[in-house]
């Protein structure tokens, strides 16, 4: 048995490809179908859905229900407790037991899994993050022929693991009450994603089952395994690269490879294969190379490279894989205060802008494409270039990685490590090296992946090198336990993980921990090195100005929560739940201080709704205004600061959460800010201590000059005050342009009732505008029941909406009702006075007929009626 590494190998049948053969000398057969299932040694077989999990599969046949749904999250937790069998009868032809090997290859099986092939005991998997593989033609026999898998409680594997290490260890977001575990956390025994066992955003579901496909590979002589094209040089002129080839071999004998480009043919080399596994290094250039380049930069150009492999002048097996040229390097220079740290790609320096991400759903294998693929749509279309893959989830699938590729969004991936301490035994060890090497290899072809990170805030939640910080957790052990978790933590992560990435991922750039200072010193909210989280703002009850001043040379994490939209609570709450604090609101707000926090900072800011669905309406734009701001302070302190993630973009279920987009991918108002808020060229403004102070910041490649024409309205649209001021914008630079006391725009009393509209100007071309308020929200004098102008006609695209009204209505929802689904391109955005607004509507069900009395309209000024005081 060995960890397999094949989920992105294309092994082709050679029948068509780069030449013409009648015998095919590689074959597969799927086995993803004809599956059954039962509880163990339990029970019927019942059909069941591979690659799946036993939760989707029993909620199909009504066993259980869906754990989304108002609080039967409980009401399946014994599913966790039990083992589960799948079976799968299949045919194997006679003809395909002629290949002179035939591999068995099980690309994902979550976790404990112990596979049968015709009664014999072929594999026993022991980490989810791998693939596993056995040579089992011996096993095979013409017709049909059985495979069993064996699905271990992880719970009870678990529990034994933690009663052998004698001590619990910390992970602060195991849910282990819920699971009816009580205080035993045995998340970190297991080689398992870290959310399945619960999280502040997320339920606890701890699956199992065959959560990628199954197949056998049948194959003559020789195939390659493993192709890594390294780019060794990279000019204007050309590129050079090395194929790193891995041959497994069943004879000793002489061997061609050669490397394609499409049809071109790159470059050729003869080699002396031995029985079992082989490397070799070809050597290949590409002239006139085409960068790769991230969306916002450039095109990120992809070029397809095939490595064949030929036996005896046939070609045997060939490996495609699509790469990119590029240079990407973490740039740390030292300067007055720390040292810097930032993205530097194709020798320019960038400030990643970007999101923390999480899995999609807690049963992975019902993820498809059109969800990846408008995650990633959504990336793009705020503006990100970043997204960093979060180390309590799961090394995701290669969809996300080749839709990042060719979208031009760069990847943090951390390893899947997060918030607690691990065994370190070495049997434990010897997993996480495996899965390391596993995933390291599979994922180094990627053009987008910039960073490999050990882990998920551990190094400041243990904080070795201060007694006084970190979560409490070191005080709870003695000092020889505390020596023992601190050297399995350094193993790991400062020894193990930098090695294999050195290894295999060679020139790539391994950063301990997010966040992490330097060496023997943790990251604080305002550390002049490495990256931040900063969570002042929520945790700590910070207001939203401090974003201003906690500020670092990366900011990592930030966040503020809100509710999805009504149309997604619905889908697990019934009206007579609709009030946050309900028990069933309550399951779906998995932070203890969430609702909290929310009502705290909506009143400071807004006043606050009665009306449930209001109340949500105004979450929203709580959120989005704050999170707006994170970023405008981030990008203002450019080149001190060169990235800026806030948690999170997604959403694992429907759910009270920090998410941008929620888990049926609504955009909440938060998204269609960061959009703006990520826009190349940016005005951010400050309202404080009587003074507005408009930075400009701009991310284009060359300096501008620009104009800023501030214009002062009251909410009927008239004008009360301009000022206009001619600017310099070096390229990729952030400017403190303008202080303006507000007495010098208006009186105090006047401020709740005027906007100031800065408009920045290039040349005749407005490249931004941001209305800008001189008071809290709460504080507006909002004009009542404004008559708004809606026009709704059909375009190519769906509709097109036309607003206008002739006083100011702040924040417009729009929406087609419950029943119509669909995008809008702009939301929750000020409709200014006087001012025509154009907005597409992109419904997801073709032939939907929608009239302008469909559209319903809420703002802000319809919220001020019903409020608690
Ligand atoms: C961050 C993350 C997560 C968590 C989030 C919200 O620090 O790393 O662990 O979900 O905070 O609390």
């Amino acid at each position: 048995m060995r960890k397999l590494f094949t989920d992105i190998i294309l092994m082709a049948a050679l029948g068509g490809l780069l030449g013409c053969q009648t015998q095919p000398n590689s074959d597969m057969i799927e086995l993803n179908d004809n599956w059954t299932f039962r509880q163990a040694g339990k029970g019927t077989w019942l059909d069941a859905r591979v690659p799946g999990t036993v939760h989707t599969d029993l909620m199909r046949h009504n066993k259980i229900p869906d754990p989304y749904f108002r609080m039967q999250e409980k009401e399946v937790q014994w599913v966790d407790k039990t083992d589960w069998e799948y079976s799968c009868r299949f045919q194997v032809a006679e003809e395909f037991l002629e290949f002179d090997a035939v591999t068995l290859e099980c690309l994902g099986l979550d976790t404990y899994a112990d596979v049968y092939l015709n009664d014999k005991l072929v594999i026993l998997a022991d980490n989810f993050f791998v693939g596993w593989e056995k040579e089992v033609k011996k096993h095979l026999k013409p017709g049909e022929n059985h495979l069993r898998i064996f699905f271990h409680s992880p719970i009870t594997i678990g529990l034994q693991a933690l009663a052998k290490h004698k001590y619990g260890l910390p992970a602060t977001n195991d849910q282990s009450e819920r699971g009816g575990l009580g205080d035993k956390l045995v998340s970190v025994f297991l080689r398992k994603p870290g959310y399945h066992f619960g999280w502040d955003w997320g339920p606890r579901l701890v699956t199992s089952g065959i959560y990628r496909p199954i197949r056998l590979q049948g194959w003559n002589k020789a195939r390659l395994t493993d192709v890594y094209f390294h780019q060794d040089s990279l000019t204007d002129i050309k590129a050079q690269l090395s194929a790193r080839c891995e041959v497994e071999s069943l004879v000793d004998h002489e061997a061609l490879i050669e490397i394609f480009q499409g049809d071109t043919l790159l470059a050729m080399q003869e080699v002396a294969m031995l029985e079992g596994k082989n490397k070799f290094h070809i050597p290949l250039e590409i002239y006139d190379p085409q960068l790769w380049w991230t969306h916002d930069l450039g095109k990120p150009h992809l070029y397809n490279l095939t490595a064949r492999l030929s036996y005896q002048r046939k070609p045997i097996n060939a490996l495609t894989r699509k790469i990119g040229l590029r240079t990407i390097k973490i740039v740390q220079t030292p300067d007055k205060k720390g040292s810097s740290f930032y993205f530097e790609l194709n020798g320019k320096p960038i400030f990643a802008k970007g999101a923390n991400y999480i899995p999609n759903d807690m049963f992975i294998p019902r993820v498809g494409p059109e969800k990846y693929q408008n995650l990633i749509r959504s990336t793009v279309d705020a503006n990100m270039n970043m997204l960093r893959i979060w180390g309590g989830g799961f090394y995701e699938n290669d969809i996300f990685y080749d839709l990042c590729n060719e979208a031009g969004v760069l990847v943090w991936q951390d390893f899947m490590f997060a918030c607690s301490m691990y065994p370190g035994d070495p049997e434990f060890l010897r997993n996480v090296e495996e899965e390391a090497v596993y995933n390291v290899k599979r994922l180094r072809n990627h053009p987008c992946m910039a960073i490999w990170c050990g882990n998920n805030e551990i190094d400041v939640a243990w904080s070795q090198y201060n007694e006084f910080m970190g979560w409490g957790w070191k005080q709870q052990y003695t000092m020889d336990q505390r020596r023992v978790i601190w050297n399995t933590y350094d193993t790991i992560f400062h020894k193990l993980l930098p090695t294999v990435v050195g290894a295999h991922h060679p020139g790539m750039f391994y950063w301990p921990s997010s966040p992490f200072n330097i060496p023997g010193k943790h990251a604080n909210s305002h550390t002049p090195n490495g990256d931040i989280h900063y969570w002042g703002v929520w945790h700590a009850e910070h207001p939203f100005s401090a974003y201003y001043e906690n500020i670092g040379r990366f900011m990592s994490e930030y966040g503020f929560q809100s509710f999805p939209e009504l149309k997604t609570v619905k889908t697990y709450a019934l009206p007579e739940d609709w009030n946050i604090e309900s028990p069933v609101m309550a399951a779906h707000q998995r932070s203890g201080i969430g609702n909290l926090r929310i009502r705290s900072y909506m009143q400071q800011h807004y006043r606050v709704p009665k009306d449930f669905a209001q109340f949500l309406y105004v979450g929203q734009l709580l959120q989005a205004e704050g999170i707006k701001m994170a970023i405008e302070a981030h990008r203002a302190s450019m080149p001190y600061c060169m990235g800026s993630l806030y948690w999170q973009i997604n959403d694992v279920w429907p759910v009270a959460s920090w998410s941008g987009m929620d888990y049926y991918q609504r955009w909440k108002a938060m998204h269609y800010f960061i959009k703006k808020a990520f826009e190349r060229t940016i005005t951010a403004a400050l309202v404080k201590d009587g003074k507005v102070r408009i930075s400009v910041i701009s991310d284009e490649l060359g300096a501008r000059e620009g104009e800023l024409r501030l214009r002062l309205y009251d909410f009927a649209g008239k004008k009360l005050w301009k000022k206009d001021t001619v600017i310099q914008m070096p390229e990729n630079s952030a400017l403190a342009a303008l202080e303006l006391p507000i007495a010098e725009m208006c009186d105090l009393a006047t401020a709740k009732k005027v906007f100031l509209q800065v408009d920045l100007y290039v040349g005749r071309q407005r490249v931004f505008r941001n209305p800008v308020y001189l008071t809290n929200a709460k504080d507006l004098e909002l004009p009542q029941q404004v008559q708004i102008e809606k026009r709704v006609l059909p375009s190519d695209e769906g509709y097109l909406i036309r607003l206008s009204a002739n006083q100011l209505v702040k924040n417009v929802f729009l929406d087609f009702g419950d029943e119509v689904e669909g995008f809008f391109t702009d939301n929750y955005f000020d409709l200014l006075p006087g001012e025509m607004v154009h907005i597409v509507f992109r419904p997801e069900k073709k032939g939907v007929e929608l009239k302008a009395e469909d559209l319903q309209v809420l703002s802000l000024g319809d919220t001020v009626q019903g409020v608690i005081q």
